[in-house]
Parts: C-alpha cells; sequence; structure tokens
C-alpha cells in the first residue's frame, strides 16, 4: 500500500547519524527499516533494538546491527505502527502480537513516534478489538475477567492452536463498545491476574505521522 510506504519512509527524519532506534512491528514501519538499511550502506550509523522476532530478522537482512537489549538503559528514538490512533494521539496497538515488546520500547524511548496510514486515524479507539497479552496458566479465567469489564472477547488463534507470542503468552482480543476513557481502561486491565499488558498506548506517542485528506504527510 503506498501510504504505508510515504509515511513510513518519512520517518526516518526522526533518526540521526549515532542513535540507537527502537524498530517496530508491522507493514508500515517495514518500509522505515527497509529505508533505514538504504540510508546505512550511505553512510548512517545506527543500533536497532527490534520489538519482535520478525523485526529483528528484517533488520539483520537490512544491515542494521542489533543493540544488546541487556546493555541498554535508554533508547534515542522508537518507531512503530499502530491499528487506531484517536484525536488525543492515544494508541491501538497489537494487531501483530507484539504488543509487550513495543511496549517495553515504547517506553523506554526519549521519542515514540507512530507511522499510521489514514485508515488508522479514529475519533475514539475501539472499532478494532484491543489486543491482551494473557499467561496460558488460567486463560479461561482471565478472558471471563476481562468480559466482565463489557468486552466481547476471543483468545486469538493460529493454524487451530491458541496463538503463542514471542514471550510465550497467548493474545485475548476484547471487543469493547466504544473506548472513552482509554486511560482508566488501561489500568483496570492490567490489574487482573493473569493480563501481562493490553495494547492501549496511551499518551506516549510523541509523534503520529499520516496522510491528510489530499494525501500530503502530517505530522501530529
Ligand atoms: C504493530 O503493527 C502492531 O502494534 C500493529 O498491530 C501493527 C500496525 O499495523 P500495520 O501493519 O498496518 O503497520 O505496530
Amino acid at each position: 500500500m503506498i501510504e504505508k510506504k510515504i509515511v513510513g519512509e518519512k520517518a526516518v527524519e526522526f533518526v540521526k547519524d549515532g542513535m540507537t532506534v527502537g524498530l517496530g512491528t508491522g507493514s508500515t514501519v517495514y518500509y522505515t527499516i527497509i529505508k533505514l538499511g538504504q540510508l546505512m550502506k550511505e553512510g548512517l550509523t545506527i543500533k536497532g533494538v527490534p520489538t519482535s522476532v520478525e523485526t529483528e530478522k528484517l533488520a539483520i537482512e537490512c544491515g542494521i546491527p542489533l543493540a544488546n537489549i541487556k546493555e541498554i538503559d535508554q533508547i534515542d528514538v522508537a518507531i512503530d505502527g499502530a491499528d487506531e490512533v484517536d484525536s488525543q494521539l492515544n494508541l491501538m496497538k497489537g494487531g501483530g502480537g507484539a504488543l509487550l515488546r513495543e511496549k517495553i520500547i515504547a517506553r523506554a524511548a526519549k521519542k515514540f513516534i507512530v507511522v499510521a496510514d489514514p485508515a488508522k486515524i479514529v475519533n475514539h479507539l475501539g472499532a478494532f478489538p484491543l489486543p491482551i497479552e494473557v499467561v496460558p496458566f488460567g486463560v479461561e479465567m482471565t478472558n471471563e475477567q476481562i468480559r466482565l469489564l463489557g468486552a466481547e472477547t476471543k483468545i486469538r488463534y493460529s493454524n487451530g492452536n491458541p496463538y503463542q507470542s514471542d514471550n510465550g503468552n497467548y493474545i485475548i482480543d476484547a471487543k469493547f463498545p466504544n473506548i472513552l476513557n482509554p486511560v482508566t481502561l488501561e489500568q483496570k486491565l492490567n490489574m487482573i491476574p493473569g493480563v501481562v499488558e493490553n495494547g492501549l498506548f496511551n499518551q506516549m506517542a510523541n509523534a503520529v505521522i499520516t496522510l491528510n485528506a489530499e494525501k500530503s504527510v502530517v505530522i501530529k
């Protein structure tokens, strides 16, 4: 999709020589990573911190050296996609199942830049089911607790088995009617025993790169 390519490539403007860069997961940040690989061939020097096994493979293919996660306590900039972005720049993420590592890395970054094609821009979060990473133990009980918060829930499956994240956990996709208060919901979900993390990234994005109705790049 050309829109993903345009916004994905634009994000490299936030990357400067010598930076440690959090590399998100998904089909938009894919273009950021490819472009960073090209720029490295032209002399840019960076280290990448991948948010998934998939991105780690892509970064290596693109010639981006990886930082040792055990040796860094801060990341200069993290760039990642989103499933939804609301008018306050709160995000829903995790459609690709990488939300936990994505959130750890976004939180550790001095700047968190989101690349989102215009279809991701919404007034209120919630049309997309909210991905929630849970430990496999007692998943049915955790699922019930999430349901009691007002969601229709489904344990995510892949090839006939529960989908497993890179961390060995399961994902529950929770469809809430309309998420009018994402800050409260994020807190309530993370208080449920068994929930590891959820896909609400509230008040974390420093900038969102998207396209306006005229198809020009805008940075919110
Ligand atoms: C990741 O990629 C996920 O959090 C999110 O589900 C997805 C973004 O979608 P896309 O593949 O369209 O960039 O960031």
